[in-house]
């Protein structure tokens, strides 16, 4: 399969840049079991790497060019001068490029030429699963391995962050990096993102099976949306900071939480906090129940997760709130949440292995009839994070 891309993707290569690629590169797209929107208020989060995502070939030029094509996107030929900061008018995909490489400039990295790069994704565009995040760090491996740059893997993901955060201008955190930067097979990463300390743990779901759910909802606005909800858990913080010693929301717990509300002072606030403080008590919750083969309790996480999201962040909507609900309600399903950052996107189930087909159909014919078009469906694989696959 993996063969097969890198085949077209080098005959591709050949015909746009008339010279052969000389490395291989893939990286993965994510799902997040649980944490969300907790990743920038120092909480927890529990995302694994997906097999799906961004498949690339590469080679250094000898001129300062730094030249690009997509298969996702074929009238586009992007070409601009390796130090030209400049953000691309019209080439939204190549500015996550540019962002990465501006962003491991300012991390003491040089670049003597330009390179070429050819890629293709099979991330479902806009579906919340991270094509973002996947093209940042495919750009971090690529450099790493064209420059020869000794740099940590830390320093990667870092610099896809800083890409979304300074130049496209979304205050994301930092989970969808390091989960596409540190995955690894079969494992689901625990990651406190007050201190960076994190933990593989065996995504072993027993007879379960977690499948991703398409709500094909086109995100709109979503960028704006999420700043706004940075912006509202940063303001709910510093009202609380007035009377308590903490640094972030994910200092806190739950109790501490009930007792100081009230000081927040404006009910928006205080519903978006609260999301983020009781989704940090469950992911921690959530972490122990998949470590100790409880899949009840976590699945039972799964869902508060969701209601918390719908009622007290508001970032899910009709589309997410009919598949997720619909899948809640059958009996072969432990849990079902939206995953990702909302408005749209993707949602995840942990259904029974031979239920799985039926459920898709039932969670198909309730979602044609309240929401008039076709959800999609997914099988989920848990894979390894972003890496040089090989030579050409
Ligand atoms: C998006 C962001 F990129 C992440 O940092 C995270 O905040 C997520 O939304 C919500 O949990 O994927």
């Amino acid at each position: 399969m993996m063969d097969e891309i890198f085949d077209k993707l080098i005959a591709a290569y050949q015909s746009e840049f008339g010279t052969m690629p000389t490395d291989k590169f893939f990286s993965p797209g994510r799902i997040n079991l649980i944490g969300e929107h907790t990743d920038y208020n120092g909480g927890h989060v529990f995302p694994a790497a997906i097999t799906i995502g961004t498949s690339g070939v590469a080679a250094k030029r000898d001129d300062d060019l730094v030249k690009l094509y997509s298969l996702n996107f074929p009238d586009e030929h992007i070409s601009f001068s390796i130090n030209d900061d400049e953000k691309l008018p019209n080439h939204a995909w190549g500015n996550f490029v540019k962002g990465v490489l501006i962003a491991m400039r300012q991390f003491g990295n040089t670049f003597d030429t330009g390179f070429n790069l050819l890629i293709e994704g099979n991330i479902p565009n806009a579906s919340g699963l991270s094509s973002s995040s996947s093209l940042e760090l495919l750009v971090g491996v690529v450099l790493k391995r064209l420059y020869n740059l000794p740099i940590p893997r830390l320093q990667l993901v870092a610099s896809g962050q800083r890409a979304e955060n300074d130049y496209i201008g979304v205050q994301t955190g930092i989970m969808d990096q390091f989960a596409i930067g540190y995955g690894e097979e079969n494992q689901a990463i625990y990651l406190d993102t007050n201190t960076m300390i994190y933990e593989m743990v065996p995504a072993d779901f027993k007879d379960y099976d977690v499948i991703i759910m398409n709500t094909n909802k086109r995100r709109e606005l979503a960028d704006s949306k999420y700043n706004e909800r940075v912006a509202e858990t940063q303001e709910a913080l510093r009202r609380l900071q007035l009377k308590l010693d903490i640094h972030t929301l994910g200092d806190l717990d739950a109790k501490t939480f009930d007792e100081h509300a009230s000081m927040i002072g404006d009910e928006t606030l205080i519903k978006r906090a609260r999301h983020a403080v009781y989704e940090n008590e469950r992911t921690i919750k959530a972490k122990a129940a998949l470590a100790d083969n409880d899949l009840v309790t976590f699945g039972a996480l799964l869902n508060a997760s969701h209601t918390s999201l719908k009622d007290d962040y508001e970032v899910t909507g009709i589309e997410l709130d009919t598949l997720v609900a619909t899948a809640q309600e059958n009996p072969n399903v432990l849990g079902a949440r939206m995953t990702g950052a909302g408005f749209g996107g993707c949602a995840i189930a942990l259904v029974k292995h031979d239920a799985v087909e039926a459920l898709e159909q039932a969670v198909e014919s309730a979602y044609v009839k309240a929401i008039g078009y076709a959800p999609a469906f997914y099988e989920t694989h848990i894979g390894d994070g972003a890496r040089f696959v090989g030579e050409v």
